[in-house]
């Protein structure tokens, strides 16, 4: 890859980010040798939370970067095989993987895509939920306010133990969420497919597959989706804890 124009869609500011493919820089962490990590959204600019896309290649393997955090992995192409309470979990594409903070887990792979969210898990007085693997195909997909042009899946148990949700969004071209939000909760989204614009405070981003955004609290967001195909993201949205006190400048 090379870039003659010094020109990018990438754009970082105070509340918000866009990250695009072509500029990615991988970085290999001594705890998963073999995986070329990209780090798209992390502490170090502001978010509570990071988002990493992760490249497996032959004799990969992964264990927690740290214990404090619950880890989310989607596999987007290839297959892996994850050790966490007591068990073996062999997975491919479009599984994905809920693990807890402060429990042991080792994700070994000889070729896999991933898409990681972690942070630190923010505990209540339920108990920490255990291990989940589900697949996409699995999870339903219902309108979301009851438009049909915007299905959601929800992708882990509607429960107040959890700290965090991690949702699907499939927009038919042409759609839109149906209003322009405002919320503390922080957000961190992958485009999985498709393409359309994204407002993001007040700029209004085209944005396509492989893209990456993070939005923080009380930004304000819409989307709307264009082409001719359907657009789908994932995204990481704080769940079930009241805000917490403001970062210091
Ligand atoms: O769950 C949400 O807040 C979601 N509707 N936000 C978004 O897609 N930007
Ligand atoms: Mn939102």
């Amino acid at each position: 890859m090379s870039n003659h124009t010094g020109i990018t869609r990438s754009a970082i500011h105070r509340d918000h980010a866009l990250i695009t493919p072509e500029s990615h820089v991988p970085i290999v962490f001594p705890q998963w040798p073999g995986c070329e990590s990209v780090v798209l959204i992390s502490p170090e600019m502001g978010a509570k939370f990071s988002q990493m896309l992760v490249k497996c290649n032959a004799g990969a393997s992964m264990t927690p970067l740290s214990s404090a955090d619950e880890v989310f992995i989607l596999v987007q192409s290839g297959a892996v095989v994850v050790e966490c309470e007591g068990k073996n979990t062999a997975a491919q594409a479009d599984d994905f993987f809920f693990l807890p903070a402060d429990t042991p887990w080792k994700l070994t792979s000889d070729s896999a895509t991933l898409l990681l969210f972690s942070k630190p898990f923010v505990s209540c007085d339920l108990p920490q939920p255990g291990m989940l693997h589900r697949s996409l195909k699995d999870v339903p997909a219902e309108p979301f306010l009851g438009d049909p042009g915007a299905l959601l899946q929800v992708l882990l148990p509607d429960d107040p133990a959890y700290d965090w949700g991690i949702n699907l969004f499939e927009f038919v071209p042409g759609g839109t969420l149906p209003q322009v939000e405002c919320h503390f909760m922080e957000h961190g989204l992958l485009l999985l497919a498709g393409q359309g614009v994204y407002r993001l405070g007040d700029r209004w981003y085209p944005v396509t597959a492989g893209d990456a955004i993070w939005m923080g609290p009380y930004l304000l967001q819409w989307y709307a989706a264009t082409g001719k195909e359907n657009s789908r993201y994932i995204y990481y949205k704080e769940m079930n804890r009241p805000p917490v006190p403001a970062r210091q400048p």
